[in-house]
């Protein structure tokens, strides 16, 4: 079992689209470890994305991450990074396959409904980050 970190970004938490996604997590075999919604600051926002701080889109990412309330997710399942970045679908949701989250609920490259880590140690900070009591 390998676990991963997700979240239902503020567009899809505020077009209502969280309890249609947590369902798709549930039936794609996914264990739910710990949830909650919370709504971060810019500052944790800024926090969180760090490694993006030199790109252009920074402070238009954080300013939307910190816009309004998001849930997030520690999952687990047997190649679980792999299998939540699959379901969530190509970051622009544009390029995102049929079915995929991000190509049913997602509005724009910036605004695209979910996150998820992109490997291990992403995955072990990111848990970390939001659920301290979990590491
Ligand atoms: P992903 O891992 O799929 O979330 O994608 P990235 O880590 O590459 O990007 C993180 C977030 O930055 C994306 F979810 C959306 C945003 N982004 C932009 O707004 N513009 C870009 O050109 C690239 C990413």
């Amino acid at each position: 079992m390998e676990r991963t970190f997700g979240i239902i970004k503020p567009d899809a938490v505020e077009a209502k689209y969280s309890g249609r996604i947590i369902s798709r997590i549930e039936e794609e075999g996914f264990n739910i470890v710990a949830m909650k919604k919370v709504h971060i600051a810019k500052d944790k926002a800024e926090e969180f994305y760090a490694v993006h701080k030199e790109r252009p889109f920074y402070d238009e990412l954080t300013t939307f991450l910190s816009s309004g309330p998001i849930i997030v997710m520690v999952l687990e399942k047997a190649d679980a990074i792999k299998g939540w970045r699959n379901l969530m679908g190509a970051t622009n949701p544009a390029e995102a396959e049929e079915n995929t989250l991000r190509k049913l609920y997602a509005r724009s490259l910036g605004e695209n409904a979910v996150h998820g880590s992109d490997a291990p140690e992403t995955a072990k900070q990111e848990i970390a980050f939001f659920f301290p009591e979990l590491s």
